[in-house]
C-alpha cells in the first residue's frame, strides 16, 4: 500500500515506513476487530455504527503514528527487528517513587549513573501523572492523563526524561492506571454534574440492590481503610463502584467509549516516550454478576485489543500486566501458545506467587509450597516474560498462594496466617524467635491472613540484627532472595532502597495523609548516606550492593539465564533447597538454593536423576570454585553450577 488516500496522513514518514506500518496494520488489524467487536457490537444499533465507531477509533490511531517522533518510529523498527529484545540475560529493572528516588524527574536524569552502575535497562517509575487534590494512593488516583504531577515537573520534563534514560539504554515504564480514574478526574466531575455520556463511563446504582448481590462474591483489597467495593455518592445519588479507594472510581469498560479514551491517552503517553505500561489492576476490569469479577474473558479481550492497537501504532512499546492473582490465572495475561487460537496479550506480567512463595520458603526454612508454585508456572509463550521480583510497593499478599498451600496436609488459613505473622516479628513462630520486623497489612486480627508490608531488608532481619552472625544471615536471606529473580527466568525488578539494604520508614504514621495506609513503611526517601557507603564492603550496604552487583554481572554472561530458556524443577533435593535447571541438557545450568540455615549436602548425579546429562565436574559461576558430586551449601546460601 505505497499509495492511495492515507498518503498525506503522515507525509513525512521514512522510505519504507509506509509499507511497515501498513504491514502492521495488516497483521493486527484481523485480532482487534475480533476482540472489540466481541466486546463492543453489542452495544451499537447496528453493525453500521460499530463500524462507524471503530473507523474513529483507527483513525485516532492513524494520527498517532502520523505524530509519533522519528526517533521512537526509528526504536518501533529496531524492535520489530528484535522481538526478544526485553527477554534478554542482560535486561533488569528497577522501580521507585520519582520524588522518593530523585525529588522529581529532572532529579532522575541525575541519577541514572546509579542506574548504569547496577546495568538497569527498564526503570519503572510508580505514578508520576497528575493525581487526585489530597488523598491519592500514592498517585493510583489519576486526575488528568496528560498532566505530570506538578512538584514532578511537566510534560517536556518526562519527555527529556525518557529521551536521557533512552540514551543510557533504559527503557522508561510508566504507569497506566486502567482500572480507575480519581473522583476528580474530568470524566467523574462531569458524571456528578449529571452529563449522562459520562455517567455511563462509571458503574453507577441508585440503591443497593445490584451492590448487594455483587458483593456476595466480591473479595476486598483494603478491608480496613476502605472496606466494600460501592460508595454512596451524593452527586450522583447513587452508589459507585469502587474496588480499591472510594476515591477512585472504576471505569465502565462495558462502554466502548471508555475503551476508547483509554486507549488513546496510552498512545499519546507513548508518543512522549514512554517505553513501557505497567497496566494497573488489569484483573478488576470486567464485572459480571455472580463472580469475583476478576480474570473475566473480557478482561483479557480489552488487553489484547490494548495490545493490537499498540502492535499497530507504537511497537515498540511493551505492556506489563499487573493482576495479583493465584499462580493458574496469571500466565493468560501473557497471552498463549495455543496453536488453534495463538493470542498476544501482555508482553510481562508479574510473578506475584513466586514473590510471595520466595518468603515463605525464608520463613519456613522450607521449600515445598514455593515447588509446588515454580511447578505451576508454565513456560511462557514466545516473545513474553515474567517479571520477578523481591518486594514491590505493595504490600505481599499471601492470599495468592492458597491453591498451592491446599495441597499440603495443614491448614491453609493457619499456615499462612503463621507466615504473616512470622514476618510481623511474631516471636511465637516455630519456637524460634522471628527476625523479622514487618507488619501486617490491613489486617484486623492476628489469624487473619491478608498481606504483609515492610522493607526487603527489614523482613530478612536486618532491622533487628545484633551479632556479626545475625546480620550476616540476614544479608544471606535478601542475596538469595533477589539470586532467585535473577535465576528464574524473567526480568527480574530491583525495588529502590533493597540494593542498598534501605529500612523501614517509620515516618508515615505521623502523615495524616498515610498514617492509614502501612505501605508507606516499606516506602522510604533515597538515603543518601547509604548510597555513599556502598563501595565499602565492611558495611552492610556495601556487601549487600557488592553481592547483588556481582550476581547481575554474572548473570549477563549466562545465556541460560534469558528469559524464554526452559525451566525444569529438580525435585530430588533437601526439603530446605530449592533446586531447577535451566537450558539445554547440552548446555544446563543448575541452581541451587539453600532456604533454611542449617548446612544441607545435595548430590547433584541424584538430583538429576532421569536426566540425560553425564556425570561430570561443575563450576560454580559465582565463585568460579569447582564442585565434586556432592556440594554443601551453608545458611541461605545459593549455587549457580554450569559444566566444568
Ligand atoms: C494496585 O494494587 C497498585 O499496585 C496499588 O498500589 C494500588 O493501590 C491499587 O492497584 C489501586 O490502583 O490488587 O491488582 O493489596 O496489591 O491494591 C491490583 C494491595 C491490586 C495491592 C492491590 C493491587
Amino acid at each position: 500500500m505505497s499509495s492511495g488516500p492515507s498518503s498525506d496522513l503522515a507525509p513525512d514518514l521514512a522510505p519504507g515506513m509506509r509499507e511497515r506500518i501498513s504491514n502492521r496494520f495488516q497483521q493486527h488489524f484481523p485480532v482487534l476487530h475480533q476482540d472489540l467487536h466481541h466486546l463492543y457490537a453489542n452495544r451499537f444499533a447496528d453493525e453500521h455504527a460499530f463500524a462507524l465507531w471503530l473507523m474513529d477509533l483507527l483513525s485516532i490511531t492513524g494520527s498517532s503514528i502520523a505524530q509519533r517522533p522519528a526517533s521512537l518510529l526509528e526504536l518501533d523498527q529496531q524492535r520489530s527487528e528484535d522481538t526478544q529484545w526485553f527477554t534478554k540475560e542482560n535486561m533488569l529493572g528497577y522501580c521507585c517513587y520519582v520524588d522518593r528516588f530523585a525529588g522529581d524527574l529532572k532529579g532522575v536524569q541525575q541519577r541514572i549513573p546509579h542506574l548504569q552502575e547496577l546495568g538497569v535497562t527498564y526503570l519503572h517509575l510508580l505514578p508520576f501523572l497528575k493525581a487526585r487534590a489530597g488523598e491519592n494512593d500514592g498517585g493510583f488516583a489519576v486526575a488528568d492523563f496528560d498532566a505530570i504531577e506538578p512538584p514532578l515537573g511537566t510534560m517536556q520534563d518526562l519527555e527529556q526524561t525518557c529521551d536521557a534514560l533512552r540514551q543510557a539504554g533504559i527503557s522508561l515504564c510508566s504507569d497506566f492506571i486502567l482500572n480507575h480514574v480519581a473522583d476528580d478526574h474530568p470524566w467523574a466531575v462531569a458524571a456528578k454534574n449529571g452529563d449522562a455520556r459520562y455517567r455511563d463511563y462509571f458503574y453507577h446504582y441508585p440503591n443497593r440492590n445490584k451492590p448487594d448481590a455483587f458483593e456476595k462474591n466480591l473479595g476486598q483489597v483494603f478491608p480496613q481503610v476502605a472496606p466494600g467495593n460501592f460508595s454512596y455518592v451524593s452527586d450522583m445519588q447513587a452508589w459507585v463502584w469502587t474496588t480499591f479507594y472510594p476515591y477512585q472510581w472504576d471505569l465502565n469498560y462495558r462502554n466502548p467509549a471508555v475503551f476508547a479514551d483509554m486507549a488513546a491517552a496510552l498512545l499519546r503517553l507513548a508518543n512522549r516516550g514512554v517505553e513501557a505500561f505497567r497496566l494497573d489492576s488489569t484483573a478488576f476490569l470486567w464485572k459480571r454478576t455472580g463472580t469475583k469479577c476478576m480474570n473475566q474473558p473480557e478482561a483479557h479481550q480489552i488487553l489484547q485489543a490494548l495490545r493490537s492497537l499498540v502492535d499497530i501504532a507504537a511497537p515498540g512499546v511493551l505492556l506489563k500486566a499487573e493482576a495479583i492473582v493465584e499462580t493458574a490465572e496469571l500466565p493468560a495475561y501473557l497471552g498463549s501458545n495455543n496453536e488453534a487460537q495463538a493470542t498476544r496479550e501482555c508482553h510481562l506480567a508479574y510473578h506475584s506467587s513466586l514473590m510471595a512463595a520466595s518468603w515463605v520458603a525464608l520463613a519456613e526454612q522450607d521449600t515445598s509450597l514455593i515447588r509446588h508454585v515454580v511447578a505451576a508456572t508454565p513456560a511462557v509463550p514466545a516473545q513474553s516474560s515474567w517479571l520477578t521480583y523481591v518486594r514491590c510497593h505493595d504490600d505481599i499478599g499471601w492470599n495468592v498462594l492458597r491453591p498451592e498451600a491446599s495441597l499440603e496436609a495443614e491448614d491453609v488459613q493457619q499456615r499462612l496466617a503463621r507466615v504473616s505473622r512470622f514476618y510481623s516479628g511474631d516471636n511465637s513462630y516455630n519456637s524460634s524467635n522471628s527476625y523479622a520486623r514487618g507488619q501486617s497489612f490491613q489486617a484486623s486480627d492476628a489469624n487473619a491472613v491478608h498481606g504483609t508490608v515492610g522493607m526487603a531488608s527489614a523482613l530478612a532481619g536486618f532491622s533487628s540484627a545484633q551479632s556479626i552472625e545475625e546480620k550476616y544471615l540476614a544479608r544471606q536471606r535478601l542475596v538469595l532472595l533477589y539470586g532467585l529473580s535473577f535465576c528464574f527466568g524473567g526480568m527480574p525488578l530491583i525495588y529502590m532502597g533493597d540494593e542498598l539494604a534501605q529500612a523501614n520508614d517509620e515516618t508515615y504514621q505521623h502523615i495524616a495523609a498515610q498514617a492509614a495506609d502501612s505501605r508507606w513503611l516499606h516506602r522510604p526517601v533515597w538515603d543518601e548516606n547509604l548510597y555513599q557507603q556502598r563501595h565499602d564492603s565492611l558495611s552492610h550496604t556495601g556487601a549487600v550492593f557488592n553481592a547483588i552487583c556481582h550476581m547481575l554481572q554474572i548473570r549477563k554472561q549466562l545465556p541460560q539465564l534469558a528469559a524464554a530458556t526452559p525451566r525444569q524443577l529438580l525435585t530430588q533435593a533437601s526439603p530446605a533447597v530449592l533446586a531447577f535447571m535451566r537450558g539445554s541438557l547440552e548446555q544446563p545450568l543448575l541452581y541451587l538454593a539453600n532456604f533454611s540455615e542449617n548446612n544441607v549436602s545435595i548430590d547433584i548425579n541424584t538430583l538429576l536423576t532421569g536426566y540425560d546429562i553425564p556425570a561430570q565436574a561443575w563450576v560454580n559461576q559465582l565463585d568460579r570454585f569447582d564442585t565434586g558430586a556432592t556440594v554443601t551449601l551453608t545458611a541461605y546460601a545459593q549455587l549457580w553450577l554450569t559444566p566444568k
